[in-house]
């Protein structure tokens, strides 16, 4: 081609591919598709290849990176980068809207609320519509020039629309997409390279790559919220009109952005937000309240670097770093060696948090976790805590990869992991550590609920061998009890007195806690309702209990397989010796019952029950419990910390209640 006509042509495509780029992050309307973009890229960038004497320094080719900076310069920013207050409830909201109202005078003071991106904060520097170089906020006077990570970023404009702008450093956020990090992750996992723990650490990696092509790779995405330093016509005179004025300009802006003329609205923001932030694309971690006023906002000024005139209404946090010290075995009752970590004590979300789990070894190896690093931990709602992944950028020194144990930690026996299976497992089928969370299983609260006898008691009953499985517990004598340690007359009359009393809880807890494999409390109320009788139960085929209401090939199958054993026929047999209530009362069948046709979905940590407990009550009368929320979902039971399912239930107008209208259901109970 010749230059003249190359030149046209490359001009063509940059006009078509900026234009692309801003219908897609400023207008959320795109027209182009990703195939059609990324061709037009190619051609762009083959013809600058040919003819390097295109070549601009704004040009939509500069977003592929390059490698060059060998260590990243300083950033001195023109106007210093602010840090914002810290509001925790409605109390500390309104405290703020006090003082502002106080400091403002007699005029009227309204506020914009934006969604506060957990990203990390950077600055932006344009002249004459064109970008020239961007950092970080680093301590807010000084950051790192980071500009070639940055012009990889696609939100961000290599040009400004419109003309009037002569100079503007211009204030926002870098994040991860979750979709684009599950992306990421998705493709490494392909290529057996380990996961990245979460977006905002991996974010803050990527634009810290020396090599931008590394960048360029990440899918890093930008939201305009602020600016410093300006030099510009028509300059606006709030916050809401600073955010149209950012768009106008090209930038991408949160489009979830609130005027609130009053505190109340401004809580009523932070709450609607507070259940719906897992709906969104990105993370958040709170809401960003700023008064709306710019002149009003320079009246307010500053005390040290945080505005009087903006705060940060913080979420409860759900995740925090900390040091992993060790990573620990636990053998569970079916055998399986479960890994966990003991954490350097960390508080996420006002609870302290010393252990976490960590799954299983492949899942500890795909995230390259490791004895002595820094780990994400993340506690949501009521689940246990667990180790998301290391922050790699922390590990100053080498540290050992993660091997299973080869034996069993508390029998010595061989572990085997069959080929396919995640788990690794103990040998040893009489091994103490599976016999201790039998009876911790048996004794547990969802099953047979012996008050007194929890990990402690249980693993002292098996380890001093006063008994060698659940039916033991119910030969106990005081005699025997007394012989183990901090057990006096009164204890020893209670814990018996209630091992006694367990013996009526009937046949739906006994097989709960009995721990067959995928039994939960749910089909364990089903399948005792469904059969009525220990006998009939075990004489049952798998067609027979796959009749039963969500019982699958799998579960049956395993509980033909349990009860097949003879060792496992005797510990029944020995029960009923004792004196333990082997039936059920019959259950409601389908359509009938006063919950018939109706099906649940519990979330979130209930006031009195435990979900096991709230969903044998639902099943028992004659309802249904799943795990998702569908359009088929009747009700959505929700506790405390609801996540997604909360959400997801909003949004499909399924009607959502609490224990007490749970009950209220099942007729007051
Ligand atoms: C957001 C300050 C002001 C312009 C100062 C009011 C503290 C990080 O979405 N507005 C936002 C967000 C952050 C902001 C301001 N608006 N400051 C804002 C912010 N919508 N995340 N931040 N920052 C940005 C910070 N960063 C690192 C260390 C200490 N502070």
């Amino acid at each position: 081609m010749p230059v003249p006509r190359a030149a046209e042509r490359a001009a063509a495509l940059r006009k078509q591919l900026d234009d692309a780029n801003y219908r897609y992050h400023v207008l959320d309307d795109p027209q182009l598709s990703d195939a059609d973009y990324d061709a037009l890229l190619r051609e762009l960038i083959d013809l600058e290849e040919a003819n390097p004497q295109l070549r601009t320094f704004d040009s939509p080719t500069v977003r592929v990176g390059s490698a060059v900076a060998s260590v990243f310069s300083p950033y001195p920013h023109g106007k210093p980068m602010l840090s914002l207050g810290n509001a925790f409830d409605g109390n500390e909201l309104r405290a703020f809207d006090e003082r502002v109202r106080k400091l403002a005078g007699d005029v009227p003071v309204s506020y914009t609320c934006e969604l506060k991106i957990d990203g990390l904060a950077i600055s932006l520097h344009y002249e004459n519509g064109a970008f020239v170089r961007g950092g970080t906020r680093g301590d807010g006077t000084v950051g790192e020039d980071v500009s070639e990570n940055l012009r990889t970023v696609r939100s961000i404009p290599l040009k400004l629309r419109g003309k009037g702008v002569r100079a503007i450093d211009v204030r926002g956020e870098v994040y991860f997409k979750r979709s684009d990090f599950d992306a990421l992750n998705a493709r490494r996992e392909a290529a057996g390279q380990t996961l990245f723990a979460n977006p905002r650490n991996t974010a803050a990696g990527a634009l810290r790559q020396l090599d931008a092509r590394l960048t360029a790779e990440r899918r890093l995405s930008f939201f305009a919220y602020a600016v410093g330093a300006v030099d510009a016509a028509g300059f606006p005179s709030t916050q809401f009109d600073l955010l149209a004025f950012l768009r106008e300009l090209g930038f991408a802006t949160n489009p979830h952005v609130r005027r609130a003329p009053t505190i109340d609205d401004v809580i009523a923001f932070t709450e609607k937000w507070d259940g719906e932030r897992d709906s969104l694309d990105y993370e958040i971690d709170g809401i960003v309240i700023k008064v709306d006023d710019l002149a009003l906002q320079e009246k307010l000024g500053y005390t040290g670097k945080d505005p009087r005139w903006a705060i940060a209404y913080k979420f409860r946090a759900r995740e925090a770093t900390t040091k992993l010290l060790r990573i620990g075995i636990n053998v569970g009752r079916t055998g399986t060696l479960n890994p966990y970590a003991e954490l350097e004590p960390v508080q996420i979300g006002g609870v302290t948090v010393s252990n976490a789990t960590l799954h299983n070894e492949g899942d500890i190896r795909r995230k390259d976790i490791r004895e002595g690093d820094v780990v994400v931990v993340r506690r949501a709602g009521d689940v246990i805590p667990q180790v998301v992944g290391p922050v790699l950028a922390e590990r100053k020194k080498k540290l050992k990869e993660f091997t299973m144990p080869t034996h069993c930690p508390v029998c010595g026996f061989d572990v085997d992991r069959p080929e396919g299976e995640a788990m690794a497992r103990c040998t040893n089928a009489t091994c103490p550590a599976q016999r201790r969370e039998r009876v911790r299983q048996f004794a547990s609260r969802g099953a047979m609920d012996i008050e007194g006898v929890g990990d402690v008691l249980a693993f002292a009953l098996v380890d001093e061998g006063l008994i060698d499985d659940v039916s033991g517990l119910y030969a106990l004598t005081a005699e025997r009890l007394a012989t183990l340690p901090r057990m006096g007359e009164k204890t020893i009359a209670n814990t018996l007195a209630n091992i006694a009393g367990s013996k009526q809880r009937g046949l739906a807890r006994v097989l709960f806690g009995l721990g067959i494999r995928m039994v939960g409390a749910q089909n364990a109320a089903i399948l005792a309702g469904d059969c009525g009788t220990i006998d009939a139960l075990m004489a049952a085929s798998e067609a027979d209990l796959m009749l039963s209401d969500g019982i699958g090939a799998q579960i049956a199958a395993s509980v033909t397989l349990f009860f097949q054993q003879e060792a496992n026929r005797a510990l029944i047999e020995r029960l009923r010796t004792a004196g333990v209530e082997l039936t059920a009362p019959k259950r409601e069948r389908a359509g009938v019952g006063p919950l018939a046709g109706k099906t649940f979905v519990l979330t979130g940590t209930l006031p009195n029950l435990t979900r096991e407990e709230a969903g044998e009550m639902i099943v028992a009368a004659g309802g249904k419990v799943t795990s998702a929320v569908s359009k088929k979902t009747t009700y959505v039971v929700a506790g405390e910390e609801a996540g997604s399912k909360l959400t997801k239930a909003e949004s499909l107008g399924v009607e959502i209640i609490d224990e007490e209208a749970l009950r209220e259901l099942l007729g007051g109970a």
